[in-house]
């Protein structure tokens, strides 16, 4: 039946080409490019109408507008498909010279060879199975972490570990750079992660809050993307906030772009960089004295308050954490502190924290603190009260939709390869003990993600997590599909000296991005724009399924993934591309296989009043299916059931109430985090004793990128100054160091240095510079970044020994003008051997 239809659909496209006939004629989904006219696709950016002629992107324009906040994110398809690419297969050449002793200490530096894609493919699966067969599994490291594209099926992280699971296992990672703190110290306060759970709903909010505080975020930057494709919802709402009268305001040492959509409707409390955990106690500390806080509230929902109390009072350490305490630590006055204090406590507010301030050293401590000091106000579970860690993130608190989610591409499980042949699942082909063990080879081997540069370095070395103790493995071969860890990840030079260590590494990539460059083998992928796929929008509304249709020919003979992935599968094994294609599938089955998902549950609902047709006829629609909210989500409060009945709904954590203090996190009896909130020097701050630089660095997330995507297109014209990444500096400073506007500065400490463009101004606390992350790692050469990448003067250790998250917003700076001529900047170059496209 399968090769029937698939045979019928080729003879229907070949049929199509013929002038006169629409090829709808033809059953099938119809997937001929379209060479002149509009084509729906989406991307983590939206929904996406775009324009070809003659074959060629002429411009992409947002699918709908729902709001007047602009999202240039959504114009830049021609630049993503046309620029930078990666024109052919390519390998090092002393990796190609000698796979045996390919001289690793000259990656980033190297020539590159082109090599036919056939070969390449040999390649790569000869010596993947060599470095198996040697060193084992967990010397296979696969994590590839990172936002790659949008999709159901193009999905590289997941087809990489398909692969790697079933040609025998691999080493991965666990938790993620966004929230690495929060995620992890959240189930031991409220029993859940939060930062990636629905928020009280938007409309409620709207109604019943009266304060509205925006904690350390930026949801007019961040909203622009979301992990699937962003329903434009978020900037509905937060332009609706804007215009309801509610009082707003904004905890920030910048004023961000957010800051100036609110303009003199926010009002701006601006701390120290990191502090934010002491200025909370200095307003729990106020709250508590002054007897104004929900005793009924912390006795019936909450429990460690008690223990809590001799730190917050000093009765423990001596040092009361009043305001005036928290004051000298954060830099805003007493009375403001007791002011807000006082403010949050009169009205019904909602707490709403982004999570920048997670990723600082001793990140587990703000939003623990946020929640104790939710806890006193005693709103959590009422309408508009309480907090909430999403609504800047992928439109978290737009009201899920009642409809069907899409099936997806799953990263099957451990299977066997004997003798060049693919035995099975080990499941399966091993029977019980003896397959557990394979599967546990790898998985007890992963470690935190943001460690690691260190797991590299550090084979055999033992770190504590969360409770538990891991084991580094010794790492021999690298395979990433779908990050820019290069860019990304903290400390630049020495996650390099990491990258340098082991016998090869893989990169599936798009374009020459640092981390293709520090590549020995890479292969070029397409882009979202050149293949099918299908997507829901909205991670949390669910509102669309909005199909991905393929906007123009593959260019430079690039490949998809799933491609990739399906010819190593072939060489790597007899058997093993059947098992991870399932039989042959063509991208087209499984998107049909994944809109059945979820059509068949929506035709299976009555009461939705929606018919999704047959996948074909959908398909050459080329429209998204939308969705609509309940009354039920509309309404919807966070933790509501909880406050109803704390005994029936009790929360996941140990005791089932909110844990203030945590007896399990008293038992891992850590120095760097305690049994409940409490205030931790960051390793570098402003307040510290013989500072080793003047500024704090924070590194937000870009506002015209996503992460280091789109650093290559011609948005970068509209932000770079003196041609780099814009280092925001304060009036007073910049001053001081005589540095103008426009100028051309150099970023340094003991880590690293970079060049940047100053952008001079008072939308910054003196003492704080910021340094967009994202911007491409330019300084193979001589170690000067000379692009402005913000990782280059990150730290590198973890937030502490309970999350081991990034701490990516903590570190001091030195900052001067820059004399002399300037240096080219080929962080958008091929490297030596390869072709400029
Ligand atoms: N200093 C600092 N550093 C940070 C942060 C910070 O706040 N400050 N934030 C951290 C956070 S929260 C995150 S999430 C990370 C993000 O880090 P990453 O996810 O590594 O960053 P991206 O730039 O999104 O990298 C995605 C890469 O995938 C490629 N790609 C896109 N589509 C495809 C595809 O279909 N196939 C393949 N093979 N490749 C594709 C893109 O070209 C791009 O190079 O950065 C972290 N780093
Ligand atoms: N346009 C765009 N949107 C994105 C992304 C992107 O790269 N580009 N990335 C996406 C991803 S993967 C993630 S994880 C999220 C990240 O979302 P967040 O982590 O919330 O974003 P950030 O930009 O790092 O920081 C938000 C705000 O916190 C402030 N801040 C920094 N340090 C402190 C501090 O110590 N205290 C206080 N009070 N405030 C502080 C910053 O100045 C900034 O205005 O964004 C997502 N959205
Ligand atoms: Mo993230």
């Amino acid at each position: 039946m399968k090769t029937n239809r698939r045979e019928f659909l080729k003879l229907g496209a070949a049929l199509s080409l013929a002038p006169m006939l629409p090829s709808n004629l033809f059953a099938g989904a119809n997937t001929q490019v379209v060479k002149n006219g509009e084509i729906f696709t989406a991307a983590h950016w939206g929904m996406l109408k775009a324009t070809v002629k003659d074959g060629k992107i002429i411009s992409s324009k947002p699918y709908q507008t729902l709001s007047k906040i602009p999202n240039p994110l959504q114009d830049t398809m021609a630049d993503l498909v046309y620029k930078t690419r990666i024109t052919a297969p390519m390998v090092r050449k002393s990796y190609l010279e000698n796979p045996d002793s390919p001289k690793p200490e000259l990656r980033g530096i190297d020539e590159w060879v082109e090599v036919k894609y056939e070969d390449a493919i040999k390649l790569v699966a000869r010596e993947l199975k060599k470095t198996r067969e040697q060193k084992g599994m967990q010397s296979i490291f696969a994590g590839s972490y990172g936002w790659y594209s949008s999709g159901k099926l193009h999905n590289p992280r997941i087809l990489l570990h398909r692969f790697m699971n079933l040609s025998g296992g691999f080493v991965g990672t666990l938790g993620d750079y966004s929230t690495g703190a929060s995620q992890v110290i959240m189930p031991h306060v409220v029993g859940s992660i939060e930062v990636y759970e629905q928020q009280t709903s938007w409309p409620v909010v709207l109604e019943h809050s009266k304060v509205v505080v925006l904690w350390g975020m930026n949801p007019i930057s961040t909203l622009r993307i979301a992990w699937s494709a962003t329903d434009d919802q978020g900037f509905k709402y937060f332009e609706q906030l804007k215009d309801s009268g509610k009082e707003i305001i904004i905890i920030d040492p910048l004023w961000s772009e957010t800051g100036k959509f609110f303009g003199d409707k926010a009002k701006w409390i601006a701390p120290r960089p990191n502090t934010d955990t002491a200025m909370m106690l200095g307003m729990a500390h106020h709250l508590y004295t002054t007897g104004k806080y929900d005793k009924e509230f912390i006795a019936n929902y909450t429990t460690g308050f008690d223990k809590f109390l001799p730190y917050l009072l000093g009765k423990s350490d001596k040092t009361p954490k009043s305001a005036k305490w928290a004051s000298k630590i954060c830099g805003i006055k007493e009375s403001v502190i007791k002011n807000l204090a006082e403010t949050i406590y009169a009205n019904r507010t909602m707490l709403m924290s982004g999570w920048a301030m997670q990723r600082a050293h001793h990140g587990e401590q703000p939003h623990w603190m946020l929640v104790t000091l939710a806890s006193m106000l005693g709103q959590i579970g009422l309408p508009g009260g309480g907090f909430g860690l999403s609504y800047h993130y992928s439109n978290g608190g737009a009201p899920t939709c009642a409809g069907g989610v899409l099936g997806g591409i799953n990263a099957a499980s451990v299977g066997i390869v004997e003798n060049g042949k693919y035995k099975g699942l080990a499941s399966q082909a091993k029977g019980g003990e003896s397959a557990q063990s394979w599967l546990n080879a790898g998985t007890d081997y992963a470690f935190p993600v943001a460690r690691v540069a260190e797991a590299i370095l550090n084979p055999g070395k033992t770190l504590e997590h969360n409770g538990t103790k891991i084991t580094y493995p010794d790492i021999d071969f690298i395979y990433w599909a779908g990050g820019n860890p290069i860019t990304q990840h903290q400390d630049v030079n020495t996650n390099i000296k990491a990258w340098r260590r082991p016998r090869t590494v893989v990169v599936n990539e798009i374009y020459w991005t640092p981390t293709a460059k520090m590549a020995d083998i890479v292969f070029p992928v397409t882009t979202q724009y050149e293949r099918n796929d299908l997507t829901m929008t909205g991670d949390y509304s669910n509102q669309n399924i909005a199909p991905m249709k393929q906007v123009v020919e593959k260019q430079h003979g690039a490949k998809d993934d799933y491609q990739i992935f399906s010819d190593l599968s072939k060489a790597y094994a007899d058997g093993l591309v059947e098992a991870f294609t399932e039989g042959g599938k063509t991208e087209m089955d499984w998107l049909e296989e994944f809109y059945n998902v979820a059509a068949n549950a929506v035709n299976a609902n009555t009461a939705l009043g929606i018919t999704m047709p047959k996948f074909d006829e959908w398909w050459n629609k080329n429209e998204p299916t939308t969705f609509a909210p309940t009354l039920e989500s509309e309404s919807w409060v966070r933790m509501a059931e909880f406050r109803e009945d704390p005994i029936l709904n009790a929360l996941g954590t140990p005791s089932g109430l909110i844990e203030i203090y945590s007896d399990t996190i008293a038992a891992m009896n850590y120095d760097d985090c305690a049994a409940h909130p409490k205030w931790f020097e960051p390793v570098e701050w402003l307040g510290m004793k013989n500072k080793p630089a003047k500024f704090h660095l924070i590194t937000v997330h870009p506002t015209d990128r996503l992460h280091s995507q789109q650093n290559n297109t011609s948005l970068r014209d509209n932000y770079a100054i003196a041609n780099r990444e814009p280092l925001l500096i304060n009036t007073k400073d910049a001053a001081k160091l005589g540095i103008k506007n426009g100028d051309l500065v150099r970023v340094y400490n003991a880590r690293g240095e970079v060049l940047a463009g100053a952008e001079v101004s008072d939308d910054i606390i003196p003492g704080v510079v910021r340094l967009r992350e994202g911007a491409w790692y330019d300084g193979f050469g001589d170690g000067l970044c000379k692009n402005g990448c913000a990782n280059t003067l990150t730290i590198d250790i973890p937030t502490s020994k309970l999350a081991n998250g990034n701490i990516s917003h903590t570190g001091l700076v030195n900052v001067e003008k820059y004399k002399g001529a300037a240096p080219e900047l080929t962080a958008f170059k091929a490297p030596k051997g390869a072709k400029n496209s």
